[in-house]
């Protein structure tokens, strides 16, 4: 009872104080709502594409990083990218960005950073592509949300990521970040990048379904049934 008699009548008999305070949350509330509508930026989209013949006819197969959906494709962290012959070309051969800005933020670029086997990374610009609308590697369509950009003219490709490697297995690890009026964004596991794993073999890989592998394959039969008659 003596806390709320001396409480109560503070409040009312003041009322200087209680417009400080009105006055203070008013400030507050418009401070949280400027905070709310601040300029931000940051990537909800990230597409590396690998063509795994290099200059070969095979094409180039998309890997995601950050996949909006709803349609997905194979996640890049944790692929295995295959075997490849000593001395072959593996291209990266595109890289997609999807970024999105509010409240006077404003994204100036992008870039694909990327590495083999730890040591310095290299990294390329990824050049403006589209505003709204726009579809993403995987064919969402993209044409609601105002400020979303595509970024996706990979510079320096094609990027052969075999290059000088001896046999072995061996990790491609890559991170995309965006540049913007308020510093850069990553888009990079929190820092620990995506990688994928792949091999290169002392020989050329022989595909097991090649009709030139079932030849080669009855041919050693033979032999085998030859020398077991002798
Ligand atoms: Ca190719």
């Amino acid at each position: 009872m003596y806390l709320e008699y001396t409480f109560k009548p503070k409040l009312e008999t003041c009322p200087m104080r209680l417009t400080a305070l009105r006055t203070l949350l008013a400030t507050a509330a418009l401070l949280a709502g400027g905070a709310a509508s601040a300029a931000a930026v940051g990537i909800f989209g990230s597409y590396v594409a690998i063509d795994a013949d290099g200059p070969g006819a095979g094409g180039f197969a998309w890997y995601g990083g950050t996949q909006p959906g709803p349609t997905t494709g194979p996640a890049f962290h944790g692929a295995d990218l295959g075997d490849f012959a000593l001395g072959a070309a593996a291209y990266i051969s595109g890289a997609e960005v999807l970024s999105w800005k509010n409240g006077g933020g404003d994204v100036t670029g992008a870039v694909l950073s990327w590495r083999v086997n730890g040591g310095a990374f290299t990294s390329q610009a990824i050049g403006f592509t589209s505003d709204l609308p726009f579809n993403d590697a995987m064919g969402n369509v993209f044409a609601s949300t105002p400020g979303d950009q595509k970024w996706a003219q990979l510079s320096g490709t094609p990027i052969d990521f075999l290059a000088g490697l001896g046999a072995g297995e061996h990790t491609l690890e890559l991170y995309w970040r965006i540049t913007s009026n308020i510093g850069e964004r990553f888009d990079s596991r929190g820092g620990a990048n995506y990688r994928a794993s792949f091999s290169v073999l002392e020989t050329a890989p022989v595909p097991v379904s090649s009709p030139a592998s079932l030849a080669l394959a009855g041919l050693g039969l033979a032999l085998l049934a030859a020398a077991r008659r002798r």
